[in-house]
Order: structure tokens, then sequence, then C-alpha cells
């Protein structure tokens, strides 16, 4: 495989998409060996298909706010991969989404949909449109809007999508009324619902448990465990949630949160009540931290990152590339011993390979925080079926596939002198199982 000229290709065709870019160059870089050792890969051009999505479709969605003003906003679905089985992940409504945000979080999603044992191809979506500060009216408006358009790209065995980040219960309850409407149909074609109509229980805790869990599987490969342990975590939206939940209920102690304010530094630890708290003033689209440090008696530091704080985990929860090379070398310094990316593509490259060099435990997005595609995997079994497991079910089924998704990237990320290095682990594995479908399938 000749990366350097795949990448030079891709960046004439696709000029300052550099988060696709990033995303693809981590890939390819990391699958070389294996990709030469198969020479059919080669010759049926596995990795320059692989590196294009099989479609992009945008479409603008105008709608009315509530003074009766005409808002206009750009809507975008990127099919990347289906080769082993129907396209499947989150939209993102945030005024950053852009082609190239969109298509690196498509591109992550085939290899992580791929780890998770399930039969679910790549994809994501989504719009500029920012819910925040919108009333829920507006946010109906919108979604219906968006989905007037989205409704026939998508269905329950050909694209499903779910939530991200500006995505959650409300705005997939509102995305699916639009989908049943248009469609006449009450299947599970997003994923992400409320239990009355077709939900699983679990899945909001999904990305944040399953982060955890595969944490604590990469601290016992050295006899060690979460408990005792101290963390910071960065965002305080749903995925940070899940993580401080499960965080403290395995015994360790949470002392950040941040938002675009800042962060909280929470010395006591981040227990249930206060987590309660980020929550409701989540729902007051307060976009901030701070009034936290007022009422818990914590500090706020304004407009920094948590990663100047002495903890053993760091676990980014909040955006891309929020983890960069400077906040690396100071966890370093400060004694860390893991990093989870929870959220897709946390960490800068630069930091990357600090954590890797250092031999510090370095958990990727794409394995780290699979879980929640995972679940919404559970999801359309159970719509499939029409079924509902309890949570214990759920539960212990995604427990099962993080410990699966760990056991693959062990198995072909382990290096001579025992190190694993997860992020080649996770892309080796993800890729193998979707390049053997895409050659069995024949060129299409
Ligand atoms: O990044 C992700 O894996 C998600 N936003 C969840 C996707 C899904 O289909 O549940």
């Amino acid at each position: 495989m000749n990366i350097e000229k795949i990448m030079q290709s891709l960046e004439v065709k696709h000029p300052g998409e550099k988060e696709y870019l990033q995303a693809v160059n981590e890939v390819l870089m990391t699958i070389e060996e294996v990709y030469n050792q198969h020479p059919e890969f080669e010759k049926a051009k596995i990795a320059e298909r692989l590196v294009e999505p099989d479609r992009i479709f945008t479409f603008k969605v105008p709608w009315v706010d509530d003074r009766g003003e005409v808002q206009l906003n750009l809507g975008y679905r990127i099919q990347f991969n289906n080769a082993i089985g129907p396209y499947k992940g989150g939209l993102r409504f945030h005024p950053s989404v852009n082609i190239s945000i969109l298509k690196f979080l498509g591109f992550e999603q085939i290899f992580k949909n791929a780890l998770t044992t399930l039969p679910m191809g790549g994809a994501k979506g989504g719009s500029d449109f920012n819910p925040k500060g919108k009333s829920d009216a507006e946010v109906m408006r919108f979604c219906q809007a968006y989905m007037i358009e989205l409704w026939r790209y998508i269905g329950p065995e050909t694209d499903v999508p779910a939530g991200d980040i500006g995505v959650g219960g409300r705005e997939i309850g509102y995305l699916y009324g639009m989908y049943r409407k248009l469609a006449r149909e009450n299947t599970g074609v997003l994923t992400g619902k409320s239990l009355e109509f077709g939900g699983s229980l679990i899945r909001p805790e999904a990305t944040g448990f399953g982060g955890l869990y595969f944490v604590n599987q990469m601290l016992e490969t050295s006899g060690d465990s979460i408990s005792g342990k101290t963390i910071a975590v960065s965002g305080f939206g749903n995925v940070a949630w899940g993580a401080i939940t499960k965080a403290t209920q395995m015994g360790a102690k949470v002392v950040t949160i941040s938002g675009p304010d800042g962060y909280i530094y929470d010395e006591n630890g981040i227990s249930a009540e206060k987590i309660d708290y980020l929550l409701d003033l989540r729902a007051t689209c307060n976009d901030i931290v701070s009034p936290y440090a007022e009422k818990f008696g914590a500090v706020f530091i304004p407009n920094r990152r948590p990663w100047e704080v002495k903890v053993d985990i760091a676990l980014p929860c909040a955006t891309q590339n929020e983890l960069d090379e400077m906040d690396a070398k100071l966890l370093i310094s400060n004694g860390l011993i893991c990093v989870g990316e929870i959220s897709n593509m946390g960490c800068t490259p630069e930091a990357i390979e600090l954590f890797l060099e250092n031999k510090i435990m370095y958990g990727p997005g794409k394995a780290v925080n699979a879980g929640g595609v995972a679940t919404s995997g559970l999801e359309m079994t159970q719509n499939a079926m029409h079924i509902s497991w309890t949570a214990a079910e759920v539960d212990a089924k995604l427990h099962q596939i993080m410990s699966e998704i760990h056991t693959q990237c062990v198995k072909y990320g382990r290096e001579k002198d025992g190190y694993v290095n997860y992020m080649k682990g996770a892309n080796v594995a993800g890729f193998l199982k979707v390049a053997k479908a895409m050659l069995a399938q024949g060129i299409i």
C-alpha cells in the first residue's frame, strides 16, 4: 500500500478536510503492515475503496423560528460503507458540523461498528443547526424539516441513524415521529428512542458504561483496576454523565468536568446528586459549567481544559482533538497511567504519539466508545424481534461486547515487549473484518 500516494490524492480531491484526512491517515498507518501481508487487498484496491464514502447526501433544511423568521440550515447524511451490515451511525447537530467532520466520524464508525461484533456498516450525518438556546417547538420544527429530506435515504435495513452531539432523546423523538408519518411504518429506523416506542434500556448510559468497562479491562491487563483511581473527565453531556456514573460505581473518584467556559475541579469527587444537577443545567440550555462551582463549593477554572489536573486516568468525553500534545505532556508528567477516549478522536495525533512512546495505556475512541453504537445494535435487534430486554440483559450483553472488543485489540495490538497498542489493535481488527467482506462481495 502506498500511503503517501493515497493521502496525496485525497488531499487534492478533498482539500482542507483536515479531520477526515487525519482519521484516514491514522488508520492507514496502523494497518499498513497487515495490508501488505495480503496481496489480494492491494489487487482489489481495498484501501482506496474504503477511504471514500459510498455516497453523501446534502440538503437544505428551511424552518421557521418562534419569531416567525425563516431559518436555513444544511443537512447531511454520509453513507460510508455497508459491506457488513446496514449503514449505522449518529447525527450531530452543532454549528461546527461540515463535510470533513462528518466524513471523519463516518470513517471511524466503519471500524468501530465492525469491532462491536454486530452486523452494522458505517455512516454519519447531521446539521450545522445549533439546538442550544432553541425552544422545544423550534427543535421540533427543525427535526421535522430535517426528516422530510432524510427519510428517503434511510430504513431499518438500509441506514439507521442515532444521536451524537446535540442529538439526544428529545431530537430522536421528533425525528422518529416525522419518519413514522412519512413512511407510514413503525420500525427501528432510529436508535436512542424513548422506551415507550421501541427504545432500549441502558442505551442512554451505554457509551459511558461501555467506556468504563473497557478502561477497567485495560487496567486489568497489568493486574490493576479502576477502583481507587482519580479521573479527569471532559464535557458534561450524556457521555460524560454515563462515564462518571459508572466510574463512581466502580470505586473511582472523578474530579473534573468541563464546558465551553472552562472546567470544574471538585476534589471531593462528582457524586450522583451533583450529576443530576448538571443534567438540569443542560436542560435549561445553559451551556456552561461554572454554576456547579458555586453550588457545590468546587473550583471553576475559566477558559482552560481539565488535563492540567494530576490524575491517574484521563477520559475525554467532549469532542474531537480536545486533548493535544501539551495536554499529553502535562498528564504524563503528573503520573498518568491510562487514557480512554470516550469522545470520537478525542486526542490529536501528536498526543497519541506521546502516549505510545511513554507506554501509557491509550484506548482509542473507536474501541472505548463502541458501547454506544453496540447498544444501538441491540436496540435494532429488539425492534426486529418486537420484544424488549431488561436492563440487566442489555447491560450483560454490553459488558460481553466490550470484553470481545478488548480481546480483539489485544490480539492485533500486542507488541514484542508486551505493551498493547490499542489504536493499532482496534484499527487492524476492524479493518480485517470489513476488508474480507468487501473482497468476498466483489468490486461493487
Ligand atoms: O459515535 C457514535 O458511535 C455514536 N454517536 C452512536 C451511533 C449509534 O448509531 O448509536
